[in-house]
């Protein structure tokens, strides 16, 4: 076929599609009209028939009556204007923006990846910005959404690398995303388990773009309508979640209000160590998107008994018992820290405000990181550590004192602080950071779970849950809410210090027979540093 046969097949390819498909349906006003602008992932390049089996037919299935779903995808085509083959050029972007669409998926990135055009990277934020604008300004005003860029196993770091696409990619369409206030899909965690389905290391197979159809389709049933003026990743706020502080060590609890609430422990600048940390905020949510910041809720000079200069305010956590919230926190009384940490506890009827100090929990070995799990029948338990131990015991009736001395807790691997307990189909979980080195003898704790039948033990270690963040500590807490498990853990996203720590939170999702997947970390921007 000669160039311009070629251009007029293609040209008419394309009028198909924006005018309803193989089909030709004509544009009517009670569909839904879906268009899906992207390379050759979007085309359907590996899968066994891209006319049914791309994501965006697959996607169509999904949906059925009422929506329309259009293919633009143009395979090799980047997001970079200077670009080797840019989607700004094809006819492709032509008929898509002329396509009439409520919504418009971007799922452009990967080829952005290549060594011949990643050198223009430092553009991709304002290329996106504009196509994303582009889009937007149509006379139907779609609803924008983009996509991280697929994860690609292609061993040829000249070509589509994932490593580029993890640390510079995904971050610059996130930031593309926050400054338009669009929404993120995050596709790279879709498939990043899965090299079997994408035989040549970058195309989806059919499966492989079923599973990217569904987590579209699942997104938009739970989010029919774009939340508000908000950016979110998955329909969640981003990553950090909380950017107008320095926060660390994230304790969630839902209570009775309805509201989910992360008691946090606050870094301090400029940071020595973790020394000078001095004071706890409150933060709560109702929809995982929106963040209110209660505001202070104790310092060190609100603890009699504490550290005379004041400072080390450590990991906290928070219990309720009848009309009760505790507030227990790891402070040091003497000025040599030393063995002189203790649990104390503050209480208030309040879930934010009006704490008081009213002594700590006589008894308690000298570890920090208190951690409080509330058991089905009413009885607390109490955990801390540090060193390589972690302890637990039975709190009285009062959630003041303890029952008994506190034990070892048995079958840890690797234990080193940040106990939390938390309890899935009568299957107790106790999870905690270790003591990790990476390969270059850097410390980037890593969190680990084991499972047990009992509150304290014995426990049977399980695995990975989180991998390390750019932070050499780690510390999370694990929470139900509204249906979905959420771990809630920190990073130095923002700082690239480890001592000006964020905390963060991700969907944790269980297998059938209750062990946890790895958490995938939805924005890790920070690996650009790392
Ligand atoms: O934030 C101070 C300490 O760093 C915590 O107590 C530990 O868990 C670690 O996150």
């Amino acid at each position: 076929m000669n160039q311009a046969k070629t251009r007029i097949w293609s040209l008419l390819l394309i009028a198909i599609l924006a005018t309803g498909g193989l089909s030709a349906r004509p544009h009517k006003k009670t569909e839904v009209r879906i268009s899906c602008v992207g390379a050759s992932i979007t085309e359907g390049a590996m899968t066994t028939h891209p006319i049914t089996d791309s994501y965006p037919a697959q996607l169509g299935k999904m949906l059925g009556k009422g929506y329309h779903v259009m293919n633009f995808g143009k395979g090799g085509c980047t997001m970079l204007r200077k670009g080797d083959f840019p989607y700004w050029e094809r006819d492709e972007y032509k008929a898509a923006l002329a396509s009439n669409p409520d919504i418009v998926f971007i799922d452009l990135g990967g080829n952005d990846s290549k060594a011949v055009n990643r050198t223009y990277m430092e553009e991709f934020v304002k290329d996106a910005c504009e196509m994303i604008t582009s889009f937007k300004q149509l006379p139907t005003k779609p609803r924008v959404i983009i996509l991280t860029p697929v994860v690609s196993f292609y061993p040829d770091s000249n070509g589509i690398w994932d490593d580029v696409i993890q640390r510079k990619v995904s971050p610059a369409t996130i930031e593309a995303a926050s400054r338009m206030k669009i929404e993120v899909l995050d596709m790279h965690s879709v498939l990043n388990r899965h090299p079997e389905l994408l035989s040549d290391g970058i195309h989806p197979n059919t499966e492989g773009s079923r599973m990217m159809a569904q987590k579209m389709y699942d997104y938009l049933k739970a989010f029919p309508q774009k939340a508000d003026d908000e950016m979110t990743v998955d329909g969640m706020s981003n990553n950090p979640f909380i950017t107008h502080l320095y926060t660390a060590d994230p304790s969630a609890h839902v209570w009775k209000d309805g509201r989910l609430y992360v008691y946090a422990s606050h870094d301090l600048f400029p940071p020595r160590g973790c020394d000078f940390m001095d004071r706890y905020h409150v933060f709560s949510t109702d929809d995982m998107i929106h963040w209110k910041d209660h505001g202070e809720i104790l310092n060190s000079g609100q603890v009699p008994w504490g550290r005379r200069e004041g400072g080390y305010m450590w990991a906290p956590d928070c219990a309720y018992k009848n009309g009760t919230y505790y507030f227990y926190f790891p402070h040091p009384s003497e000025t040599r820290t030393g063995n002189s940490w203790k649990i104390g506890i503050a209480t208030s009827r309040k879930p934010a405000s009006d704490f008081t100090v009213i002594g700590y929990i006589e008894g308690a070995p000298s570890y920090i990181d208190p951690c409080i799990f509330m058991d089905d029948d009413g009885q607390a338990y109490i955990y801390n550590g540090g060193g390589g131990h972690c302890m637990g015991g039975k709190l009285k009736e009062n959630m003041t004192a303890l029952e008994g001395p506190m034990e070892e807790m048995k079958g840890l691997k690797d234990f080193h602080e940040g106990t939390w307990v938390h309890k899935r189909n009568g299957i107790y979980y106790l999870s905690y950071p270790d003591n990790y080195v990476n390969e270059k003898g850097k410390q980037y704790n890593r969190m680990h779970y084991a499972i047990s039948s009992s509150p304290l033990g014995p426990w049977e270690y399980k695995g990975i849950l989180l991998e390390a963040t750019d932070c050499d500590t780690s510390h999370g807490s694990i929470v139900e809410y509204k249906g979905e498990w959420y771990l809630f853990y920190h990073n130095c996203a923002l700082s690239g210090r480890g001592n000006l720590r964020s905390i963060c939170f991700d969907k944790l999702y269980y297998n059938e027979d209750g062990s946890i997947q790895i958490v995938e970390q939805r924005n890790k921007s920070f690996l650009e540093r790392r």
